[in-house]
This record gives structure tokens, C-alpha cells and sequence, in this order.
């Protein structure tokens, strides 16, 4: 018997996390970017979905990425937009026009910040965010989200 194609979730990452691994490790760590798509990668592996990882500094990309996550039928969206999470209704406005379950990771404790960041529009449209867990936030939202959707596999305990 023919096996179902696996399913696919995008992890989209919004301006300047291009610059993760370079600049204020205090804040945000050491890891690059290309650590957090493999950590993605592997987790949404482990869970037998496919994980298509986009970065863009640019909000209308980024809204781009989520319409394409649509079209391609995608399961889940994995979200950090950063600092457009605090200013961005057509983020917001994509998210909850393809009605596709997200989740929204911020790498740093956004409530124990500025004032600025404690507002959230990408969460609004998210059915969880997680936050101040570092990178190792993207590896919960992902088991977070496959729970919600009822993908599984026998590897979870290793993701
Ligand atoms: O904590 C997060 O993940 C943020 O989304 C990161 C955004 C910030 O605007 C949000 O309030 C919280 C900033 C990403 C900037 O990333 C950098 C990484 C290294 C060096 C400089 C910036």
C-alpha cells in the first residue's frame, strides 16, 4: 500500500532573526538560525511532519509565507515574527484567513520586557504561544502543535 505523503508544517521567522548566534547572546543565545530550523527540522522529523523553515525581514513576505502555508494545505505554522508580532494586524490577518492552527514562540520573555512587547498580534491569531524558553522554545511549540493536530510517532520522547 502506497504511504500517505507526509504533512507539512512551516516555521516562519520575522526581521533581524537572521542575526541569531551574532548580537545580544544575553538576550536571545548563542544558537543561529540554521540551528533553529534544524532543531525544527529534526523535532517536526520525530513527529513525522515536514518542516518548511522561512526567514524574512520584510512583514509582506512573511504574510506571502503564511498564504503560501494555505495553498499548500499545511497542518501547522510555527511563528516567530518578531518585533512585527507587536505591530502587524496583516499578520494577524493572514494567520486567521487561512485558518491554519499556529503557535507563536518568542526566544526571549517578552512579559519581562519593555512595555512595547507585551502586546502580541500574531498571538491573538495563534491557538498557543510560548515564550523565554530560548530555541528550545520552538522544539515545545512544535510538540505542542502535533499534539493539537494528532500527528505522532513512536520517537516523541526523543524530540
Ligand atoms: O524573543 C523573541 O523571539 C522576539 O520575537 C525577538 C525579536 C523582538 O523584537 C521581539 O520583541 C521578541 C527581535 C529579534 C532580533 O533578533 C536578534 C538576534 C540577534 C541579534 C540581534 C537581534
Amino acid at each position: 500500500m502506497a504511504e500517505a505523503p507526509q504533512q507539512t508544517i512551516y516555521v516562519l521567522n520575522g526581521p533581524n532573526l537572521n542575526l541569531l548566534g551574532t548580537r545580544e547572546p544575553e538576550t536571545y543565545g548563542h544558537a543561529t538560525l540554521a540551528d533553529v530550523e534544524k532543531l525544527c527540522i529534526d523535532t517536526a522529523a520525530a513527529y513525522g511532519l515536514t518542516a518548511e523553515c522561512r526567514q524574512s525581514n520584510h512583514e509582506g513576505v512573511l504574510v506571502d509565507c503564511i498564504h503560501e502555508a494555505g495553498a499548500k494545505q499545511a497542518v501547522g505554522i510555527i511563528i516567530n515574527a518578531g518585533a512585527y508580532s507587536h505591530t502587524s494586524i496583516a499578520l494577524h490577518d493572514a494567520l486567521m484567513a487561512v485558518k491554519i492552527p499556529a503557535v507563536e514562540v518568542h526566544i526571549s520573555n517578552i512579559h519581562a520586557r519593555e512595555s512595547f512587547r507585551h502586546h502580541s498580534f500574531t498571538a491573538k491569531a495563534a491557538f498557543a504561544s510560548v515564550c523565554g524558553f530560548g530555541i528550545d522554545g520552538y522544539r515545545l511549540a512544535i510538540a505542542g502543535l502535533a499534539e493539537r493536530i494528532g500527528a505522532g510517532n513512536t520517537n516523541k520522547a526523543t524530540a
